[in-house]
């Protein structure tokens, strides 16, 4: 275990005195990661109590304490069971490279670490990295990528602003966190290889004890009704009687369909839960076996 502390040690925080167990979480204090982090616990029913500019709060409506972090920092912290838990992103996880477990993946804060290179250049594959100066924030990552490869590289780490690099002469080819993919564009560069893909997490202390395991399950169970509501919409229809049949053979639903009569006779309501992936598909088939007034509703938890 690294036993170095580059960090500001956080002893202080996890203090209060209170005997309840609390879940500790790590979740980034500002940046990319941190919107979304909150919007998941409040979704979770976890109201936090004045997040502002503040490095640790807690929670009214959950056991769990939350301590706002430089996102570099949260594996650490998690390793070192400061915090019990943390939302980071799998990209800064695997280039720390701490002893943390990951529970779920959490379906934000997506990109992909990528190599690339001026748009001038060609590039056939891997091979063409010999030799070369590759600018990156994330050298550790880099480094296998090339050992796994057997390429020598020249790797030069650097902090931020890693796609200006080729530009000024520091590296022929970066190795970057790629989203849309504007930034690379409006450098010059090309995308050429990609290294990871990358989500947000949340990762856990290996050993947590069991209150602290009890109360991840608890809240584990939440994110997993969360995320799988997102997936789904709740759609209602009316139908005549006669087209029921092949109506209801076209809805999955958690059972099956709901139907209630109308109050007009001869017609029914059909409710159904459809899946944002085969949305629209199945919308267009509803509509062409007859099914009218399709009102589409988002969910807000799903318990199966
Ligand atoms: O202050 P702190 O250290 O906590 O934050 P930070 O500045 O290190 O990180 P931050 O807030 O920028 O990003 C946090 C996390 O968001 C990252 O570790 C990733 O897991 C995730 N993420 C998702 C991204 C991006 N998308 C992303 N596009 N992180 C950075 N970028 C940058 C990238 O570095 C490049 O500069 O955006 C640019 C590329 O974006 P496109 O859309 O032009 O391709
Ligand atoms: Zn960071």
């Amino acid at each position: 275990m690294n036993t170095e502390m580059k960090y500001t040690p956080l002893s202080d925080l996890s203090g209060g005195g209170a005997s309840e167990t609390k879940l500790r979480i790590a979740v980034q204090k500002s940046g990319r990661l941190y919107d979304e982090s909150v919007k998941l616990l409040n979704e979770c029913g976890i109201e936090l109590r004045n997040v502002k500019d503040r490095l640790k709060t807690v929670s009214d409506t959950f056991p769990m304490e939350v301590f706002f972090l430089r996102d570099d920092d949260i594996p650490q912290y998690v390793e070192d069971g400061v915090a019990d838990i943390g939302i980071v992103g799998e990209n800064v996880l695997y280039e720390k490279n701490k002893a943390a477990d990951v529970v779920e993946k959490l379906g934000f804060g997506k990109c992909r670490l990528s190599i690339a290179v001026q748009r001038s250049q060609t590039y056939e594959g891997v091979q063409n990295l010999d030799g070369k100066r590759i600018a990156t924030s994330y050298p550790f990552l880099v480094s296998e990528f090339l050992k796994k490869q057997n390429i020598i590289a020249e790797i030069h780490e650097i902090s931020g602003s890693v796609e200006i690099a080729p530009g000024i002469g520091l590296a022929d080819v970066v190795v970057d966190l790629v989203s849309s993919g504007s930034t690379l564009l409006m450098n010059g560069l090309k995308e050429v290889e990609t290294i990871l893909q990358s989500q947000a997490v949340l990762i856990k202390n290996k050993t947590l004890n069991k209150q602290q395991e009890i109360l991840l399950e608890k809240l584990l169970f939440r994110i997993k009704a969360v995320k799988k509501a997102k997936r789904n919409k709740y759609v209602l229809m009316n139908a005549p009687n006669d087209k029921l049949q092949r109506i209801i053979a076209l809805l999955p639903g958690m059972k099956s369909p709901t139907v209630l009569p109308l109050a007009e006779t001869g017609w029914s309501s059909v409710h159904s839960v459809l899946s944002e992936d085969e949305f629209w598909e199945k919308i267009e088939q509803l509509k062409a076996a007859g099914a009218e007034g399709i009102l589409v509703v988002p969910i807000e938890k799903m318990v199966m």
